[in-house]
């Protein structure tokens, strides 16, 4: 399957100099081309983010900010970083817009910084429950450095609320703790986050409210989930999600103090010299989801994971919360079989050329190396122009796939097998960026 023809000179060019480096790039690209990629946190950016990065905006040191760097020959890295951060204002509807993060966990890091002293408690969701490392994992910094304390997941067992956000239980933790900061946005949420909730909590103590919005970034963006603006103070985000950009990280406020001790936490307080290459690349992608077409795509990647949900409903697969309101859904591979675990799923359908990953769900009993559960996105399947059809077709398989694999290794090799060549043959009609 072909490349853009810029890839495949650019190829040609590293294959002359380390054909082994070019060799495994080229392998990779065919993977990408040639297989359903449904991890809900990845996407395939444009030619023109991807290009972005290969330029010589690598060569440069640019530590400091635009007119205030540590070293000369900035002249244009400032007016990209410039392009980037109002690109970002404008699509997120704010004031201030640090555009140097280098990842989620980066963003994360510099905001704790800016907001917490070391031992101060932060209030969060845990990552079992769907939360981040970053989010006070024991063995993250921010777990090390901070004291994290949890809200639980959902309402119990019984409630019309239930494997969702239990605000009550936010609230609740806020008064109990008064945490400094109080931190939500997940990386495996399929429904709304009411931010309006979460202020009110943080606002009952006091604390900082920072929404990750990692995931949903896209979404956000695009107006298909409601912002996190006016009522969080600090955003953050990857950029290399639903919203199709370059892997990095991004961080937003309204406010003009938090902003300055924002920028002094990120760097110098955490990071070197930016990624400008990276940065430039972040100026293309905000410029195309500034774009009326992004929106169309946010939108069909929500009625694509809703479709996809249905379709597995039918198939006696359990959506948890019954089914999901962005570009993600966690299947409890339970409810279709006892003994069908996350890990055995990830593998089988991986064979079959559709990508996942093995995922918990609220209150998984197997460890997390072995799931109950997967978690699905739409978002990369939508960039190539998937749309209903295309999730009932690949609802199918996963459901052939799974049931082949629950009979015998036998069936499941030669039924992996006939689901890989109609994989393919689909993935040739809807091409890569
Ligand atoms: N690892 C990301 C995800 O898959 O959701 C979160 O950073």
């Amino acid at each position: 399957m072909p490349h853009d023809p810029i890839t495949d000179a650019v190829l040609d060019l590293i294959a002359r100099q380390d054909p082994d480096v070019a060799g495994l790039i080229r392998k990779e690209g065919q993977r990408q081309a040639t297989t359903i990629e449904l991890i809900a946190s990845e996407n395939h950016v444009s030619p023109a983010v991807m290009h972005a990065m290969g330029t010589c905006l690598t060569n440069k040191y640019a530590e400091g900010y635009p007119g205030a760097r540590y070293y000369g020959g900035c002249v244009f890295h400032d007016q990209v970083e410039d392009i980037a951060r109002e690109r970002a204002k404008k699509l997120f509807g704010c004031r201030f817009a640090n555009v140097q993060p280098h990842s989620g966990a980066q963003a994360n890091m510099a905001a704790m910084m800016a907001l917490m002293e070391p031992g101060d408690t932060f209030a969060s969701l845990v990552l079992k429950d769907g939360g981040h490392l970053s989010h006070g994992m024991k063995i993250n910094f921010s777990g090390r450095f901070f004291r994290p304390v949890h809200y639980p997941l959902h309402y119990p067992p019984g409630h019309p609320e239930h494997e969702r956000i239990d605000y009550d239980a936010v609230k609740a933790l806020c008064r109990e703790q008064r945490p400094k900061v109080l931190m939500c946005g997940y990386s495996a949420y399929p429904r709304v986050i009411d931010f309006k909730r979460f202020r009110e909590a943080a606002d009952q103590c006091g604390a900082v409210l920072v929404a990750d919005i990692a995931h949903i970034a896209g979404l956000v963006a695009a107006g298909v989930h409601p912002s996190p603006f006016p009522h969080a103070h600090v955003v953050t985000t990857t950029t290399h999600k639903t919203l199709r950009g370059p892997r990095g990280g991004l961080i937003l406020t309204d406010d003009e103090d938090l902003a300055k001790k924002i920028d002094k936490a990120l760097f110098p307080g955490t990071q070197g010299g930016p990624l400008m290459h990276v940065i430039g690349a972040k100026a293309v992608a905000f410029g195309e989801a500034l774009r009326p077409e992004f929106k169309d795509y946010a939108r069909q990647v929500v009625a694509n994971a809703r479709a996809l949900a249905a379709a597995l409903m039918t198939r006696r697969y359990r959506i948890t919360s019954g089914g999901t309101d962005n570009h993600l859904m966690l299947v409890d591979l339970r409810g279709r079989d006892a003994n069908l675990t996350g890990a055995d799923a990830e593998q089988w359908l991986e064979a079959a050329g559709i990508v996942t990953n093995k995922n918990g769900i609220p209150d998984d009993p197997r460890p997390p190396r072995v799931t109950s559960g997967v978690r699905l996105g739409t978002a990369a399947v939508t960039t190539r122009g998937m749309r209903e059809p295309q999730m009932e077709r690949i609802a199918g398989w996963i459901d052939r796939v799974l049931a082949a694999g629950l009979q015998s290794p036998g069936e499941r090799e030669s039924t992996s097998r006939g689901v890989r060549g109609e994989v393919r043959d689909l993935c040739g009609q809807f091409s890569l960026p």
